[in-house]
């Protein structure tokens, strides 16, 4: 039988088949393959021996948070407490282009402080956004416009702890009932209220993954993105990339780069670019570093 994984804890797998919902565990084959199933994945499994034998290929395979085939990644971001980082997102968003997958943002919390120009910025992108106030939980046609962008596809809300994804996730499907937590004020963050991935079938086909937010200490682990590969990964750059004078311009500082001409034109947000730079050090520094960690011949 196949069926999607919908989740996974403690190396119990709940399975979502098309006749019900089945716990299995996995065959120590697949461990020994190097296989981790995760949430997302299609499971090949026995019903009667409750064990799952394979899972399908898979279109993308997601490290932070771990979700395998996702059709939208959603960075719900909010305007303050937590306060939002841009770099932060602007990594997450590479990433999941890197992937294929379709990012989108939410900004939250805008009952406390505008997100006007946050949007500007992603707008100009051409990256999805939304702004919502999880105190009203009927929230008109933002959310509205989320459930039909949800509707038949397998998508993920991710962001740090605290920004309101379960608040979120509750408004925009009532019934669902996810618990949330309050931020504590000592901390200025919140105390991971979602503990685990879930995803929840959706009325009218597809699913939405429920995850833990991460904490602001744990923000520069994400996917590596090779530097020749990180400009594709700024959907904005495309249109300027191959106008630059020089053919190997890395987009940073070079004369007559066209990208850099572009920010100085107002085309590209200043704070996308800067985000750009940034990565771009740092995956340039990793590569380095690598280099004199591993022998030659290691490296993929
Ligand atoms: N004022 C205001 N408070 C919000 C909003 N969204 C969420 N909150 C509050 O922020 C706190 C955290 O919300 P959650 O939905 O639990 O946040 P989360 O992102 O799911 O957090 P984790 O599960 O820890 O990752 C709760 O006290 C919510 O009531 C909002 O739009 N405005
Ligand atoms: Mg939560
Ligand atoms: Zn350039």
């Amino acid at each position: 039988m196949e069926g999607l994984i919908i989740k996974s804890i403690g190396g119990i797998y709940t399975i979502d088949a098309s006749d019900g919902v089945y716990e299995c565990k996995a065959r120590g084959v697949l461990r020994k393959r190097g296989i981790t199933p995760v949430c997302g994945d299609t499971a090949v499994f026995s019903a009667e021996e409750k064990v799952m034998t394979d899972i399908l290929p898979r279109k993308s395979l997601l490290v932070r948070p771990p979700i395998a085939n996702l059709d939208i990644l959603i960075f719900v971001i909010s305007t303050c407490e937590p306060a939002p980082s841009l770099l932060l997102l602007d990594k997450f968003i590479a990433v999941a282009e890197y992937k294929k997958i379709e990012p989108a943002v939410v900004f939250t919390k805008i009952d406390k402080q505008s997100a006007q120009r946050y949007e500007e910025i992603y707008k100009k992108a051409g990256i999805s956004c939304f702004q919502v106030d999880n105190t009203n939980a009927d929230g008109g046609a933002e959310l509205t416009r989320l459930r039909e962008m949800l509707r038949g596809k397998l998508c993920a809300f991710t962001g740090n702890t605290g920004v309101g994804k379960s608040s979120l996730m509750n408004n925009i499907f009532p019934g669902m009932e996810l618990s949330t937590g309050e931020i504590s004020k000592k901390l200025g963050r919140g105390r991971h209220t979602t503990r685990h991935i879930q995803l929840y079938p959706l009325e009218g086909g597809g699913y939405v993954a429920d995850t833990p937010g991460f904490s602001s200490f744990d923000t520069n682990r994400y996917d590596t993105i090779y530097k020749d590969e990180l400009a594709g990964c700024f959907r904005e750059f495309a249109e300027y990339t191959d106008k630059c004078r020089f053919i190997d311009c890395s987009h940073t500082k070079e004369i007559g780069c066209a990208v850099i001409q572009a920010v100085e034109d107002g085309q590209i947000a200043p704070s996308r670019h800067e985000s750009y730079v940034q990565m771009y050090t740092e995956a340039k520094e990793l590569k380095e570093w690598e280099r004199g960690q591993q022998p030659r011949g290691e490296r993929e």
